[in-house]
This record gives structure tokens, sequence and C-alpha cells, in this order.
């Protein structure tokens, strides 16, 4: 994250005002989850049912337990009129301040892990989130907290998780070092459970200093078509890719004898991603400042993990009557859907913390290209997981 200046610093110490404005319907009177504030987030996981057809227009407010009898009820009276029936996810999908977000499917379940958005030295453990089709979602408390992370004391951020040789590795930055004089970086902690808890593997950062000068955060670790695995990462406008040593616990240096490889392309701020589809690397990133509305997320395509990348364009970004600051995300795929995770700021929010996780979906055109993103209240369908 780039440092502050001015505006960040002094909300750090606790901004932790409950806003407890009413909630309002989206304009279009659909049952959806438009989040404003905390009492929105209620609303929202309450709210995550809407009917399609001659009834499109019609709100409806249920518990989430409720849900889906009422679709089935709805969907039996629907039948006579051969409408059809949807059930989505509503945005945001998950409750509670959230960013951040990497999501997967591990173990016939959909997961979701985010950084915990509040002030850096409340930032001490994450939690994670799973579900079997996209709609409801269950939380698990505390998968890494900071007591068992003897060098990490703040600012746990953006989590990473790939599964290998029977072991879950969770890469998280700490500590939001400023210099190569702190004590942080990224560490690396497994478990032998998607949920965790998740044990500090090295008893010491993996990355914990500046290299081509990217911040040691926000890192996608991936694996490649070789079976390969690198990180690419940075903060501070600097993006690196490094490749993991077999059992996670170092790096391989390139053929050239270095070990991080500098990756930036035109517009990188933070939030690197690495998507593989087709023999391609999609490589994206957040551009703008997180703390404002501006943040979005960009993407190039490359024939290598090592680029060299040119900015396509943007993908995502904020929509004035949805949402504002939306980045930091991550992909999902589904069958034949993709998904991009992703979060953003309800409208009226201006607290930099207040961040909630959204999904939507994320579609190429024929050629491969990535088209924008339209960021919705409405959410993506139901998908059950097979
Ligand atoms: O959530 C903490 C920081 O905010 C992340 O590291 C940045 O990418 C920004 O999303």
């Amino acid at each position: 994250m780039l440092p502050d200046r001015g505006l960040g610093r002094q909300h750090d110490g606790g901004d932790v005002r409950k806003r407890q404005r009413g909630f309002e319907p989206a304009p279009d009177g659909l049952c959806d989850a438009g989040a404003r504030g905390q009492l929105a987030m209620r609303e929202a996981a309450r709210m995550r049912c809407l009917v399609a057809g001659p009834l499109a227009r019609t709100s409806v407010v249920v518990h989430r337990s409720q849900s889906l009898a009422l679709a089935a009820l709805l969907s039996l009276t629907l039948g006579s009129v051969g409408a059809a029936q949807v059930v989505r996810s509503g945005n945001p999908i998950l409750q509670g301040w959230y960013a951040d977000p990497e999501a997967h499917v591990f173990e016939g379940r959909y997961w979701i892990y985010p950084t915990y958005s509040a002030p850096y030295d409340r930032q001490v453990f994450m939690d994670a989130f799973s579900s079997t089709d996209l709609i409801t979602w269950t939380k698990h408390s505390r998968i890494i907290d900071t007591s068992g992370v003897r060098w990490a004391r703040r600012a746990l951020w953006a989590p990473s998780i790939v599964f290998k040789d029977g072991w879950y590795y969770l890469f998280f930055g700490a500590n939001d070092i400023q210099s190569n004089q702190e004590p942080g970086g990224i560490g690396v902690a497994r478990s032998r459970r998607p949920e965790g808890p998740f044990v500090d593997y090295l008893g010491k950062p993996l990355i914990d200093a500046f290299h081509n000068g990217a911040q040691p955060i926000d890192q996608n670790v991936f694996r490649d078509r070789d079976g390969s695995y690198y990180i690419v990462y940075g903060g501070w406008r600097h993006c690196n890719i490094a490749k993991l040593n077999d059992d996670f616990s170092g790096f391989v240096p390139f053929p050239d004898g270095s070990v991080f490889k500098e990756i930036t392309p035109n517009g990188y701020v933070e939030g690197a991603y690495m998507l593989l589809k087709d023999d391609k690397y999609y490589f994206m990133w957040s551009e703008g400042g997180w703390t404002g509305p501006d943040y979005a997320v960009a993407y190039a395509i490359g024939a290598t993990p090592f680029g060299p990348f040119e900015r396509v364009g943007k993908i995502l970004q904020q929509d004035s009557t949805v949402a504002t600051g939306a980045g930091h995300h991550s992909v999902l795929q589904a069958r034949d859907k993709w998904y991009i995770v992703y979060h953003r700021r309800p409208l009226g929010e201006t607290d930099r913390n207040h961040r909630v996780v959204s999904i939507d979906e994320l579609r190429f055109d024929a050629r491969g290209f990535i088209q924008p993103v339209v960021i919705t209240r409405a959410g993506v369908e139901r998908n059950p997981i097979r």
C-alpha cells in the first residue's frame, strides 16, 4: 500500500463510528443487498432473493433461511405463467467490513479469504468464508491470528492460498513495513484444512525487505503450467515476481542469478493477481488510491509469467449509482462461468476501512480480452458446486 500522505494515518487511531443509516432500496425496486453502513450489511444478509419474470419489479424481503422456501413457493406460483425464477447472491456477499478477497474452490466448497478491514492495529487476524452455492456463506473465524506469528503485530493483509502436497499454504502481508529497518513483510502459514488454523511456517517473513522498490505486501501465489509456483507481489507502485522453491521456504534464483524480477506495468499500484487461461497470462492489478473512490483494476496479457505486460485497460471501477472504490480482486471459475471477487465501498461511506466484498461476473470476448465488469447490487446467480 502506498504511504499515506495526510489523509490516511489519521484514521488509524480507530474510526469505528457506527453509522445507523436506514436501508435504501435499490432504485429499481429489486430485492438486493445494496449496503449502506452496518445496518445495511445486516439487511444484506436478510435480502438475497431476486425474482425475474413478470414479477421482476416486485421487492421481496426475507430472512436468508426463508429465501429458498419463498423462492420455491414463488416458483410454483409463477410456473403457471411460465416465468423463470433466479436466486441471486446480492452484493455484498459477506457480512462485515472486509477487503482484498482471494477466492478459491477447495474440497467441494467455494472459499473467500479476505483482509479484515479495520484500523491497522486491529488487523490482527483473518476470517475465511465458505459456500456451496455462492449464495449462503459460512464464516470461519480467526483462521490465523498474529498471536501465533511471533514477528507479525498488525496490518495482516491480502491472503493468498495454495494447496500443495497435503497442505494449504496461506501467504500474508504483515506490519506494513515502510523501510528495511522494520520487521515484517510477506509471511507464510500452513494448515491441513482450508479453514485453518494456519500456523506460521517459517518463524520469520518469507520476504522481509523492499526489492526493486516493491513494498512486500499484496502477494498472489500461483501454479504455472509446468508445476512451478510463483509469487507476484508488491506495493508502492512496483511489482515483482519470484519463483518459490519446492517446500515454500525460499526461492529459486532465475538463470541470471536474480531472485526478484520486476514486472511492473504502466499504472500499477498494488493488488497483483495472475490468472492463467487458454495459455495466456492475465496479469491484473489495482490502480488509484484504495482509500478513495477511484480505486480500480486494470490488466495486461502476457505470453509468459514475466511479461512483458502492456496495460490493456481498466476492467473494474466504481459506478456512482452502485458503489465506489472497487478494486483489489481475485478471479473464480465455476463450471463455464468466471467471476470477479473484489471489494468496494458502499455509497455514502467515506471511512477508508468500510470496504465490503462483492462478486460479479467476469466475461471474456471472443478474442480473449476481458470485458469491463458491470458492478451490481444483485450479485450473481446461484451456482451449486459440483
Ligand atoms: O487492505 C489493506 C490494503 O488495502 C491492501 O494491501 C491494499 O491492496 C489495499 O486494498
